[in-house]
């Protein structure tokens, strides 16, 4: 098991100015960060990123969204960090997420839900791959 997992604060958050509170609650809920930037990503990016999503209906939505405005990334260090930060975060759909988890307090819609967190130790390593150099994170 890693300890770290990868975050991304989304363009719906970013806009209606929950970037600090959500990075606030993050740390306090025990998260080091190791590597955040603030970023935009192209829909060809953002594509590329949730390429595991591709054949879903929501695709289109999806990267459509996700390249619509600034976006922070960030490498996060805990014990148990991609299960606990799952936990923080709360349900994909705001509207099913628990009291007090980042989405149910943050979150617009299914679609628009604030936050991203990796969903394995694998995947954790390759996001924060994607967006951070070795001379980023360390
Ligand atoms: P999560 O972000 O909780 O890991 P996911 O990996 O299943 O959820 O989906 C990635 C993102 O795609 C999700 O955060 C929001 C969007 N999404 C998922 N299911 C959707 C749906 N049924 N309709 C619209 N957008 C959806
Ligand atoms: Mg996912």
């Amino acid at each position: 098991m890693s300890n770290r997992t990868f975050t991304m604060i989304k363009p719906d958050a970013m806009k209606n100015g929950h970037a600090g509170a959500i990075l606030d609650k993050i740390i306090k809920s025990g998260f080091k960060i190791v590597a955040l930037k603030q970023t935009k990503l192209s829909t060809e990016k953002a594509g590329e990123f949730y390429e595991v999503h591709k054949e879903r209906p929501f695709y289109g939505e999806l990267t459509k969204f996700m390249s619509s405005g600034l976006i922070i990334a960030a490498i996060l260090e805990k014990e148990n960090a991609v299960a606990d930060f799952r936990t923080l975060i709360g349900a994909t759909d705001p509207a099913k997420a628990d009291e007090g988890t980042i989405r149910k307090l943050f979150a617009t819609s299914l679609g628009e839900n604030a936050v991203h967190g990796s969903d394995s130790d694998e995947n954790a390593k390759i996001e924060g791959d994607f967006f951070f150099s070795g001379l980023e994170r360390f």
